[in-house]
């Protein structure tokens, strides 16, 4: 084990984000860095931390990492359409989760039916992987080999928001919104600090096998993010079917997408545990898709919260700015 520190912080609105499927929060940091830390359920600690630090990484992977709620389903579909000569069959015949698993995500919500750090090693190669880990946590091996990674990044005010609709229609969290976003700005969400998990990647977006991406861009104009991971990827596509992927990756496209969309997994994790997916409201995993939703459903406490979370010094040190349409 390399030199962790985990503890567990002394903060009350850390036990409110707490839900039935994300137990047991702790502040994991680095011994000889305490600047760098991450809030994590205490199982990851203990199944997923030291196998996926150890894991072997090929050249050929193709890594889609994120801070959670910025567009990873979304990305993980066009890269892996991309990086599979357009393979319309097959992505219509295997779930997205199968085609591009998860990795830590059997440590991350209780009763995980399987083993997903295990399969992600053994995955036929190409290997596609997910993670929401930050840069500290990802395997050491990551930034040896140097497999292709695209990183991407969306605006903290439609984040938290996206995260908190997750949160109370899929862990069946019964805080407020308000609540939500204090744990989120004092950095106490799990898989937090956003700030440090976006710059330690910005930091390093101009390596070559990095991709750095904003949803707002692909939401601007999908187009030319998509001819961005089109060349990234060494690929090569007619304007047809490139204007075709464009198509199957509209956000309508996707939602109606059962192969992509979440909702049927979502269902069966829950019933396991005896709680209901709430749908009320035509709600679904692919919710909303808009760029400054924050707009109409932040009361003005909380959008200025945000607005400063996203605007801290450290930020404007590293010229990096959020976009937020
Ligand atoms: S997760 O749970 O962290 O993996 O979620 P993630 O996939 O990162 O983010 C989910 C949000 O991405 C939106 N999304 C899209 N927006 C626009 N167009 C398309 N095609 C699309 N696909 C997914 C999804 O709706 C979630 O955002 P919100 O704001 O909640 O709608």
């Amino acid at each position: 084990m390399d030199l962790l520190v985990i503890e567990k912080p002394d903060d009350e609105i850390l036990k409110k984000v707490e839900t039935f499927c994300i137990e047991d929060l702790v502040k994991m940091s680095l011994k000889d860095d305490p600047s760098k830390f991450c809030i994590m359920p205490q199982k990851f600690v203990d199944q997923d931390r030291e196998r996926i630090k150890n894991m072997e990484i090929f050249e050929d992977d193709v890594w889609v990492v994120t801070y959670p709620k910025c567009g990873t389903t979304w990305t993980q579909e066009m890269i892996w359409m991309l990086n599979n000569n357009l393979d319309y069959e097959t992505a219509s015949k295997i779930v997205l989760e199968q085609r591009y698993p998860f990795l830590e995500v059997s440590s991350i919500l209780k009763g995980y039916p399987t083993d997903k750090v295990e399969i992600c090693k053994n995955l036929t190669r190409p290997r596609h992987i997910k993670s929401h880990l930050p840069y500290f946590l990802l395997p050491d091996q990551l930034w040896t080999v140097k497999p292709k990674i695209i990183y991407v990044v969306r605006n903290p005010k439609d984040t938290a928001l996206s995260w908190y609709y997750h949160h109370k229609h899929l862990h069946d969290y019964t805080g407020t919104k308000e609540e939500l976003i204090a744990a989120f700005v004092k950095d106490l969400m799990f898989y937090s600090p956003m700030n440090d998990h976006v710059l330690d990647f910005w930091k390093i977006r101009n390596a070559p096998n990095i991709l750095f991406l904003y949803y707002e861009d692909m939401k601007r104009n999908l187009d030319q993010e998509v001819k961005k991971a089109m060349k990234f990827l060494n690929k090569n596509y007619s304007q047809d079917e490139i204007d075709k992927l464009c198509i199957h990756l509209s956000f309508n496209s996707i939602r109606n997408n059962p192969n992509v969309n979440k909702d049927n997994a979502i269902v069966k994790y829950m019933e396991f545990f005896g709680k209901k997916y709430d749908q009320s409201n035509g709600f679904s995993f692919i919710r909303k898709g808009k760029v400054g939703s924050y707009k109409k459903e932040l009361a003005a406490e909380q959008n200025l919260m945000l607005e400063k979370y996203a605007d801290c010094s450290r930020l404007k040190d590293s010229e990096f700015e959020y976009k937020f349409g």
